[in-house]
């Protein structure tokens, strides 16, 4: 979708050829590019974890979450939040107030245009996450970031939105009608763990089908929505190109972590289905 304020902040910064972003870019550290596995297949934990450790490949798709006080009032219902600050966990504020400037223009009319969309969605609690700024990231005479795994952006009790905003061209690899696959294989997993489908028949439909991806093509200004379930996955990137672009999670409940999930984790036969 497009908006012509979100359109008008990031023709702002990019006139001045995103001079502010430029802390933010130094200092964005990999994101996975899919999970780490062992010789046989199988998924490997953290250490010291439960979590599933992930592959960050060539670590040249990066991101940078800003620390950035929460909008008064910023909820689908239009319902009083109070500001906490800028403390969300895991965020990484550069000290020059480069996080305050970027929140004037681009956030505050960004953010706008999520809560309507999740107004329009039937989730009156609904907020943003802290904004995540992507970079594509390249070594000298090196290739350009390789594609990242199919993944969903929540988990499966989640419900809501992703959003990310091209503040330059970039290219997602989207797999359209994929929620309603996804929630399929959810429904026979309960079905085979109640005993009312047989693992063979999982098998059977785990083998009937495969995906594939649509390469959807943004300009700058341009929003992608994808509902938490969609199946996607970050695009090889261009020579010399940083592709930056800003993503958000938008979730149902004001205090929710989203839950990232590569589709291997799911099971690796699932994730076959999505070529
Ligand atoms: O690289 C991109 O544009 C998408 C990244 C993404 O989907 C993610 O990290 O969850």
């Amino acid at each position: 979708m497009r908006n012509e304020n979100v359109v008008a902040a990031v023709r702002d910064l990019a006139t001045r050829d995103f001079d502010v972003l430029k802390p933010c870019i130094d200092k964005a550290t990999p994101v996975f590019k899919d999970v780490m596995v062992d010789k046989k297949g199988q998924l490997v934990l953290e250490k010291g974890s439960d979590l599933w450790a992930a592959d960050v490949g060539s670590s040249l798709r990066c991101q940078y979450v800003f620390n950035l006080p929460r909008m008064k009032g910023a909820t689908a219902a239009g319902s009083s939040v109070e500001d906490e600050g800028g403390d969300d966990e895991g965020s990484n504020e550069a000290e020059d107030g480069t996080d305050a400037k970027v929140a004037k223009g681009l956030r505050e009319s960004a953010e706008e245009v999520l809560m309507g969309v999740a107004a329009a969605m039937k989730m009156p609690c609904a907020r943003p996450s802290a904004p995540a700024l992507l970079v594509n990231k390249q070594k000298p005479r090196g290739p350009p970031v390789e594609c990242q795994a199919p993944h969903l952006d929540l988990g499966r009790k989640q419900k809501g939105i992703s959003a990310i905003l091209a503040l330059e061209a970039f290219s997602l690899l989207v797999y359209p009608g994929s929620e309603a696959v996804v929630k399929e294989f959810w429904r026979r997993l309960d079905h085979v763990s109640s005993g009312d489908h047989s693992p063979e028949d999982m098998d059977a439909w785990l083998a009937s089908r495969k995906f594939r991806a649509l390469r959807m093509k943004v300009e700058p200004g341009d929003i992608i929505l994808l509902s938490g379930h969609t199946v996607h996955a970050g695009d090889r990137g261009e020579h010399g190109h940083m592709a930056l672009r800003i993503h958000w999670y938008v979730t149902e409940s004001l205090y929710e972590e989203n839950e990232t999930t590569p589709l291997k984790t799911l099971s690796s036969e699932f994730a076959e289905m999505f070529v």
